[in-house]
């Protein structure tokens, strides 16, 4: 009979431990030296700017979900020098991004 009663209990403590390991960060605030294990987002974004020998790009992107932001326009960090290709000034484009200490680095531009 214990052990029955016991089998949704334990169910649920994981269930809502899962849970907790996914809350939103809060940006800037804590320390972050490694790159947060490389999770990817995903946005849909118009080309602002573009600074090939800084390496950067400004982007006004929509809602990212699993950053909890707003759709805002903000400048990132272009790993390869050949998504500048498909980053052009005025053209919409997909783009997905890690997290690299307090920086934003995309990585595929489609
Ligand atoms: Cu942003």
């Amino acid at each position: 009979m214990k052990i029955v009663t016991a089998i949704p209990l334990i169910f649920f403590l994981s269930v809502s431990s899962l849970t907790c390991a996914q809350s939103p960060e809060d940006r800037g605030n804590k320390p972050q030296t490694q790159e947060s294990r490389a999770i990817t987002h995903q946005t849909n974004a118009v080309v602002k700017a573009v600074d090939v020998p800084e390496g950067r790009v400004t982007l006004a992107h929509e809602p990212v979900e699993s950053l909890n932001w707003p759709a805002m326009t903000m400048r990132f960090s272009v790993r390869e020098r050949k998504l500048f290709e498909y980053l052009v000034v005025g053209k919409k484009v997909g783009v997905e991004f890690v997290q690299q200490g307090s920086d934003y680095v995309v990585t595929k531009v489609k």
